[in-house]
């Protein structure tokens, strides 16, 4: 086997990814839970004044339904304590069941307590709150980011609230339903620049048509997926999980490509566009590399997901 997981994870080393995500997320930590949550209103409601956010489906609200109905029968004391303890990862029952939540669910439960706080149902952000220096600092370097980033950065502040999942043991994830794969009729075949590779086609136009178990035959037996600023996801049964999980509705756009032939018949292929997330659909393009390593048999070995540093990465397909 000439490469490992570990040695595929380098493949087109000239990839820039975006580090100014997890360098935000690293200083977005240190602040206090109040500065946190304040911090988070700011940003969230400042990138809405130009991008709108998707409200989620009525069907996926109703995994959040039980821990929303517990916060509105907080006294607003509570629901503020409530709020700093995700923000603080604590370990109460509230921060337990958040930590089962997938990233959609999570999501949706923070949008509805937003709505929840204009309509003065869940106490607010006080009014006049006051970021510390280093909040406001922070809050700076945000609105420098491109959008595609600056959704990355809330995500994932989102998604590392709560009780730590590695710590729950074992626990059924509370997840949205998986849809229907797209009708036959209905989907759309990507052309990608340089590149004709079937199974990188078949990748990108299945992920569209939300075919998961198409998708993972794409896989061999040990490969991996590595989202953005995360380690890989290993082994087809981890893949498929994570695909329903987190991959329905994504709409991906890939623009050009370069394919190269390596060693013990592996071809390494890195493809440039955009991605779209359906919380923001068409108004927010994150500019993505996929960096895929297929084995001597054309099945997925590895792919990176990364997140670009800028656009003019989109044309950066030097081996
Ligand atoms: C309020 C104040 C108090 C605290 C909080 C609040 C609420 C905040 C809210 C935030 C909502 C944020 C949202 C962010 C959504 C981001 C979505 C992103 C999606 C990226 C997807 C990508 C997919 C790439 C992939 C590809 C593959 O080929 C393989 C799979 C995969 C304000 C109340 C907290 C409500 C909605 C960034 C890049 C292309 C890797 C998935
Ligand atoms: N070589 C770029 C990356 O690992 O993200
Ligand atoms: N509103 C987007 C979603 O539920 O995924
Ligand atoms: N968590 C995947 C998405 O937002 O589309």
């Amino acid at each position: 086997m000439p490469f490992t997981i570990d040695s595929a994870r380098g493949i087109f080393p000239n990839t820039m990814a975006a580090d100014a995500v997890p360098a935000t997320i690293a200083r977005f930590n240190q602040l206090s839970a109040e500065d946190q949550l304040a911090w988070i209103w700011f940003a969230y409601t400042e990138m809405g004044s130009t991008i709108t956010v998707a409200a989620p489906g009525a069907a996926n609200m109703i995994f959040a339904e039980g821990l929303l109905n517990q916060v509105k029968q907080m006294s607003p004391m509570e629901q503020t304590q409530f709020m700093c303890d995700l923000a603080n990862r604590a370990d109460t029952p509230e921060c337990r069941t958040y930590a089962t939540f997938t990233t959609n669910i999570k999501l949706g439960f923070w949008y509805q307590l937003g709505q929840f706080m204009e309509q003065g149902i869940v106490a607010p952000i006080p009014e006049g709150y006051k970021l510390s220096a280093n909040a406001s600092a922070v809050l700076q370097s945000v609105r420098e980011l491109d959008p595609g980033q600056q959704i990355t950065v809330l995500r994932n502040a989102v998604v590392d609230m709560g009780y730590d999942p590695s710590k729950l043991g074992s626990y059924t994830p509370v997840a949205e339903a998986v849809v229907v794969p797209k009708a036959v009729a209905q989907r759309t075949q990507v052309s990608i620049e340089g590149v004709t590779n079937q199974t990188v086609l078949d990748y990108i136009n299945n992920m569209n048509a939300n075919d998961f178990d198409v998708v993972i035959g794409l896989f061999a037996a040990n490969g991996a997926l590595q989202p953005p600023f995360q380690k890989p996801i290993v082994g087809k049964e981890n893949v498929l999980r994570y695909l329903r999980e987190e991959c329905q509705n994504l709409k991906l756009l890939p623009e050009r490509g370069v394919v190269e032939s390596v060693d013990g018949g592996f071809t390494q292929v890195k493809v440039t566009g955009k991605v779209q997330t359906p919380w923001f659909g068409a108004a927010v393009g994150m500019n993505i590399a996929w960096r895929f390593l297929l084995d001597a048999e054309n099945k997925i070995f590895f792919v990176a997901i990364d997140l670009l540093a800028s656009p003019k990465e989109l044309l950066n397909l030097i081996r």
